[in-house]
C-alpha cells in the first residue's frame, strides 16, 4: 500500500533544485493532485531546506499538520450516537456500515443498522446481511418504503430499546426523478426531527481507488448535505494514497476512518500519526 507516496520521501538526487522536481513528479504520480501538490511544494520552498533529510522533514510536519483533525473523534455523550453514511453507488458504504457495526458491536455497544437505500430490495438485504454478520439489529421498512420514513422509524425503535450507535445506509443512486440529494437533505432533517438534535455525523464515503474523481464526488456532497468526516475506503486496492492528502485538505473535512478490505475486520480508526510513519519508514 502507498508504495507512490512513499517514494515522495527518497530523493536520488543532491541539488535541492533538482529534489523539488523530482518531488513535484512523484506527487502527481502519487495521486495527491495539482492542488495539494503545489501547496506542499510551497510549503517545502518557504522554508528553504538545504539538504534532502530537511526536505523529508518538512514533508512529514506538514503531512502530519494537514491530516490531524481539530477534534478526535468519539461517541457523543447522547445516546444514540447517529450516523448517515453518504456517497455514490459503489464506494463502500454498506460494507462501510457493516464493518462499523462489527468493530462497535465487539467493543460492547449495543448498535442498530438501518437499511434507508430502500428503492433496491438487493440493497436493503445487502444491509440485514451485514447486520447479521456483525451480530447486531438491523431496521428497514417495506420494500419501497420512504427512505426519509424509516430513518425516522429506526431512530425512534433505536431510542426506545437503549440502543448506543445507529449505523444509516443510504442510496447512492435514484431509481426515480427524486433528485439524490434532496432525498438525503430529506433524511438528515427527519433523523434530527427524530433525535431531538442533529445527527451526530454524517460520513462522506469515498472510494480511494477512484483517485482524484473521488473529490468531484466530495464537492458535490459538501455543498448539500452538513457533513462531518470522511471514510475512505479500499485503500487496500491502490499503490497510491495521495487521495488521503487530497481529500482532507481540499475539503476540510477529517478523514475519520479508512477501509482495507472486504471482510468484517478490515476497517480501521484513521490515526494520521501512525499513517505518516508508515510513509517514511
Ligand atoms: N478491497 C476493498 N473492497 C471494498 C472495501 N469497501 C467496500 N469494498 C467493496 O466495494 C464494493 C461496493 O461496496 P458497497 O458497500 O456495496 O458500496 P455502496 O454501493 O456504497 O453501498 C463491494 O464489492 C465491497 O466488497 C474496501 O475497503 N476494500
Ligand atoms: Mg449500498
Amino acid at each position: 500500500m502507498f508504495e507512490k507516496l512513499r517514494q515522495v520521501f527518497s530523493f536520488q538526487k543532491k541539488e535541492v533544485k533538482d529534489l523539488l522536481l523530482e518531488l513535484e513528479e512523484k506527487l502527481i504520480e502519487a495521486d495527491v493532485g495539482w492542488m495539494t501538490a503545489e501547496a506542499l511544494l510551497n510549503r517545502v520552498k518557504a522554508e528553504a531546506p538545504s539538504t534532502s533529510e530537511q526536505v523529508s522533514i518538512i514533508l512529514k510536519n506538514t503531512i502530519l499538520e494537514w491530516l490531524q483533525p481539530k477534534e478526535p473523534w468519539g461517541f457523543k455523550p447522547l445516546k444514540p450516537h447517529t450516523i448517515l453514511f453518504v456517497g455514490v453507488n459503489g464506494t463502500g458504504k454498506t460494507t462501510s456500515v457493516g464493518k462499523l457495526a462489527a468493530l462497535w458491536r465487539k467493543e460492547g455497544k449495543q448498535v442498530m443498522v438501518v437499511g434507508a437505500d430502500t428503492f433496491r430490495a438487493a440493497a436493503v438485504d445487502q444491509a440485514r446481511i451485514w447486520a447479521e454478520r456483525a451480530g447486531v439489529e438491523f431496521y428497514s421498512g417495506a420494500s419501497q418504503s420512504d427512505p426519509a420514513s424509516v430513518v425516522f422509524d429506526g431512530i425512534q425503535k433505536a431510542k426506545n430499546s437503549g440502543t448506543d450507535v445507529v449505523l444509516i445506509d443510504t442510496a447512492g443512486r435514484l431509481h426515480t426523478q427524486i433528485s439524490l440529494m434532496d432525498e438525503l437533505k430529506k433524511m438528515v432533517r427527519v433523523a434530527e426531527k427524530a433525535l431531538g438534535r442533529p445527527t451526530d455525523d454524517v460520513f462522506l464515503v469515498l472510494d480511494a481507488s477512484l483517485g482524484q474523481n473521488s473529490l468531484a464526488q466530495a464537492l458535490q456532497f459538501m455543498a448539500h448535505l452538513p457533513l462531518t468526516g470522511l471514510v475512505l475506503t479500499k485503500l487496500d486496492g491502490t499503490s497510491k494514497g495521495g487521495v488521503v492528502l487530497s481529500a482532507v485538505r481540499e475539503t476540510g473535512l477529517p478523514l475519520r476512518f479508512i477501509g482495507l478490505g472486504e471482510s468484517k475486520d478490515s476497517m480501521q480508526i484513521f490515526n494520521p500519526a501512525r499513517f505518516v510513519q508508515k510513509l517514511v519508514e
